[in-house]
């Protein structure tokens, strides 16, 4: 019965140190203290190093780095966001399968997470890398209360809150490279992917994917990606938790998405612009009609790149490829 065994390793986990005897447990559980022996068992096989000390009990030391929703969910503090977690091994991509549960009415703040995506997909149908056990691949729900035009703030957003989950796991200091990347010494980490389900009625689900290299060697990068790609690990020389990771970027995710909705975009904005790297510099934005050269200004309060070309000119672009 493997609901038993996740409760059970939940009760472990939270009593951290603390070991606790097979008799209390056995109670505790309604089961025989063999039942509960079968269950440590089963943990052990999944990975998780559990302590077996002599009259006193058992003690869990190490719990494996998967994303499954039992390691997720045992000391997250958000309210809405993770409280549902959708969990797959392996899958073409995370928002082919939020978009369905979506669709079938999954409440607000559910997560959908992956080991690795056959069929990860970047905007305009290009390819996500999402190697095996190594990343986060994600997509979140959100069914916020809000008019189409402010959907594509949610990807500055996230941003922000990427940023701030990275800064907190480790000791890097990422910059957000506008509109949806997050780079380390010029490097992407993470992409985000913001889409949309509205109807006349409005928005009826948010789907933000966001793919964040984690424990990547360069040789886990497909080659086309191994020269601009990077991850956590190769810059910080350092193996990086996923669960803490994803247990900070859905806590980062529920702060701003709130903040964002109830109060606007002004004072994310001013974050937003203190890790970007794009504002005050020269680039080059590649849309699909045209390319403009000129200086990254700043963005709108609509999340809306203002560009200077030569000319004195000033061009508002909503979505576009950046090059500096
Ligand atoms: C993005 O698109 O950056 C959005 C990526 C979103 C991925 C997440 S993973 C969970 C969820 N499920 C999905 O199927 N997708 C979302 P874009 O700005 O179009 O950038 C795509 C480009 O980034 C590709 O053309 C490559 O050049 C590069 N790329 C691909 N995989 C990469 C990786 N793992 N790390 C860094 N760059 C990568």
């Amino acid at each position: 019965n493997i609901a038993v065994t996740h409760k059970l390793a939940k009760r472990l986990i939270e009593s951290q140190s603390q070991a606790i005897s097979g008799q209390q447990l056995a109670d505790e559980f309604g089961i025989s203290r063999t039942a509960i022996w079968k269950h440590i068992k089963e943990l052990e096989e999944k990975g998780y190093t559990i302590e077996s000390i002599k009259k006193k009990g058992y003690r869990i030391v190490a719990i494996p780095d998967t994303l499954e929703p039992l390691g997720i969910q045992t000391g997250l503090t958000t309210k809405r966001i993770g409280q549902k977690i959708e969990y797959v091994e392996s899958c073409p991509s995370t928002q082919i399968i939020a978009h369905q549960l979506a669709q079938e009415g999954a409440p607000d703040g559910t997560v959908v997470l992956t080991e690795t995506q056959t069929a990860g997909r970047g905007r305009l149908a290009r390819k996500w890398d999402s190697a095996a056990q190594k990343g986060v691949w994600m997509s979140i729900i959100l069914r916020p209360d809000v008019v189409p035009q402010k959907a594509p703030q949610f990807t500055l957003v996230t941003a922000v809150a990427v940023v701030r989950a990275i800064e907190e796991v480790t000791r890097l200091q990422p910059k957000i490279k506008w509109p949806n990347d997050i780079l380390l010494n010029g490097k992407k980490c993470t992409g985000i992917l913001t889409e949309l389900q509205s109807d006349a009625d409005g928005i009826q689900a948010l789907i933000i994917g966001i793919g964040l290299n984690v424990n990547q060697e360069k040789k886990d990068f497909d080659p086309e990606v191994q020269e601009i790609a990077t991850s956590l690990k190769l810059e910080s020389g350092e193996t990086v938790s996923r669960q803490k990771l994803v247990q900070s970027l859905l806590y980062y995710m529920e702060i701003y998405t709130q903040l964002y909705i109830e109060e606007g975009f002004g004072m994310l904005k001013i974050l937003w612009e203190s890790y970007s790297t794009t504002i005050g510099q020269p680039v080059r934005a590649r849309m699909t009609n045209q390319t403009l050269e000129g200086i990254a200004e700043g963005i709108t309060d609509d999340g809306v790149l203002q560009l200077r070309t030569a000319d004195g000119k000033l061009h508002g672009i909503y979505s576009a490829d950046i090059e500096m």
